[in-house]
């Protein structure tokens, strides 16, 4: 049981905590070339929220839409925010302004601190939506820059007495399908999480330096860029741009110990690795789809390091099926993280026995709260989270993934999993990267049809087509096979790494799978 007290500002818990205990020399937070203590991130926050409260007359309960790319500064601006009480809405980077309007419109934002270099887009946003009234610049040399603002504030601002259960996030999911909901999350559950999942699954210690390459406004990546380290004191450097390149990049020059990234990362820096590369890394957490296998074996094999799946969402804040270390099987999510409990329901919500397939149910210390969303019925039933996931549990407690429950493909009466098919095609040596829907058939309903990208050095030829069709039939029940091989450039991916399952079934839908189609 995760018990805090009844007032609570995590910011107290999370940074003014290792100032108070006179570590606040240790690193904080960084990026490849700067590198801020507790106290000087301590001195940021303070001055930025006494910006907040006198220059826009902020008070607790407020929304601030924060834009910026992973950086020191947008750790300042989030923390900031929420030591006033006041509450973050982060956003993506790549947003557009009809996105970034939909959440200024539903979490009914009027005050935004937003990156010099990302303006644009969010002064679209102001130009459609009165009730913005408000966007800060930051890093822009002007005389209302936020940085000018910091100069003339305070280093000293006492944490606002929020309640535990005050909200502090609204987080949007990424929406790959209807609107993004607004998830909201209390202060609690910023620390519910790091004393969950992190505390049990990482045990972290404040030697650890996290990198990795989600951005601070998906859940992912706040926790295991910002919330987990600071949680032990510990430090974390963040890249901007958190492509292979850089990632690889940042291993060699800041030596971290734990990284946090998707299983398509992984398997892109397998190519780009040197010996000692990664020799400093004790932990690898993947995330945001399913890790295969084949993904896990190669990395083990290249690193010597295991790959440490976990199972999280938005609506739960972060992870809440992994497995530490010594108890990883690979293929397989994991255990339900102490103080989750998860199980398999069927179409109507009851148990279903160890060994068959169905709806993933979870609860735990955090969970699903729309923001005025009536899909928050749909999500939360009977007290328990039902992720949209299908899952089988094992007899030993494993959880082990499918398939989103919508992504499953029906093809002449047979459920095929389209991540099962990917995994036994990611195990042939020519597969970088593939992802696998229905198309639809006038015979079968649906067939199975991938869309390949190989690595260097392989012909996008009948011949592959073939081998990889008969490598699927020797790994999985051969009725799974894909009948139908595309090979693409690349796949359509999300911010947060994910497969647009979506945009691939568009495509099959209307029988074009050029590569064209797919690059742009
Ligand atoms: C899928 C996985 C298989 C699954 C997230 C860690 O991904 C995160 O949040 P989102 O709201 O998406 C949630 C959905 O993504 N998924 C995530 N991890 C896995 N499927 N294996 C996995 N290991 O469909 C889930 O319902 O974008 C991940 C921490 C915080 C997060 N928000």
């Amino acid at each position: 049981e995760l018990v805090y007290p009844e007032r609570l500002n995590c910011v107290s818990e999370l940074l003014d905590k290792w100032i108070a205990a006179g570590e606040g020399d240790r690193p904080a937070v960084g990026s490849p070339t700067e590198r801020w203590s507790y106290a000087e991130l301590a001195d940021k926050v303070n001055r930025i929220a006494n910006v907040l409260v006198r220059d826009f007359g902020l008070v607790p309960g407020n929304r601030v839409l924060l834009r910026a790319p992973n950086n020191p500064l947008l750790v300042a601006c989030y923390l900031a925010v929420l030591k006033a009480g006041g509450v973050v809405v982060a956003t993506m980077p790549l947003l557009r302004a009809k996105e970034l309007g939909y959440m200024v419109r539903k979490a009914e934002i009027r005050l935004a601190l937003c990156d010099h270099r990302l303006l644009d887009e969010l002064v679209k946003t102001k130009e459609e939506i009165g009730i913005l009234g408000t966007i800060v610049p930051v890093g822009s040399g002007r005389t209302d820059d936020l940085l000018a603002l910091m100069r003339t504030a305070s280093p000293h601002f006492t944490a606002c007495p929020t309640a535990a259960d005050d909200v502090c996030l609204i987080g949007f999911t990424s929406g790959t399908t209807g609107e993004p909901k607004g998830t909201m999350h209390f202060h609690r559950d910023m620390l519910a999480i790091c004393d969950a999942y992190g505390r049990n699954v990482l045990s972290p210690n404040r030697d650890d330096v996290f990198t990795g390459s989600p951005p601070l406004a998906f859940t992912f990546g706040l926790g295991g860029l910002v919330l987990f380290p600071m949680r032990v004191g510990a430090s974390s450097i963040l890249l901007e741009r958190a492509g292979p390149d850089e990632l690889v990049d940042v291993f060699r020059r800041c030596r971290p110990t734990v990284c946090f990234t998707a299983p398509t990362a992984y398997r892109a820096l397998l190519a780009r690795l040197q010996p000692g590369d990664t020799a400093t890394l004790r932990i690898c957490v993947s995330a945001g789809e399913a890790l295969p296998k084949a993904t896990w074996e190669a990395w083990k094999e290249a690193t010597g390091l295991p790959l440490l799946d976990g199972i999280g969402a938005t609506e739960m804040l972060h992870i809440f099926i992994s497995a530490p270390v010594e108890k990883i099987r690979p293929g397989a999510t994991g255990l339900p993280v102490p103080g989750y409990e998860a199980k398999i329901v069927d179409d109507l919500g009851r148990d279903l026995p160890p060994g068959s397939v169905g709806r993933l149910a979870v609860r735990g210390p955090t969970g699903c709260r729309y923001l005025a969303d009536e899909r928050q019925r749909r999500y939360v039933q009977n007290g328990w989270n039902i992720t949209g996931d299908t899952y089988l549990q094992d007899a030993d407690g494993y959880f082990w993934y499918q398939a989103r429950s919508d992504d499953m493909i029906v093809s002449a009466g047979y459920n095929i999993a389209g991540p099962e098919v990917e995994a036994a095609l990611l195990t042939h040596p020519a597969v970088q990267e593939c992802g696998v829907v229905g198309a639809p058939d006038e015979e079968r309903g649906q067939i199975v049809k991938a869309y390949v990208v190989l690595k260097p050095g392989h012909a996008a030829d009948a011949a592959m087509v073939k081998a990889l069709q008969d490598h699927v039939k020797a790994e999985i029940a051969p009725y799974k096979y894909p009948r139908v091989v595309a090979f693409v450039d690349a796949l359509p991916r999300t911010e947060t790494g994910k497969l647009q399952r979506f945009v691939l079934r568009r495509i099959a839908a209307e029988g074009d799978g050029s590569p064209t189609a797919l690059a742009s």
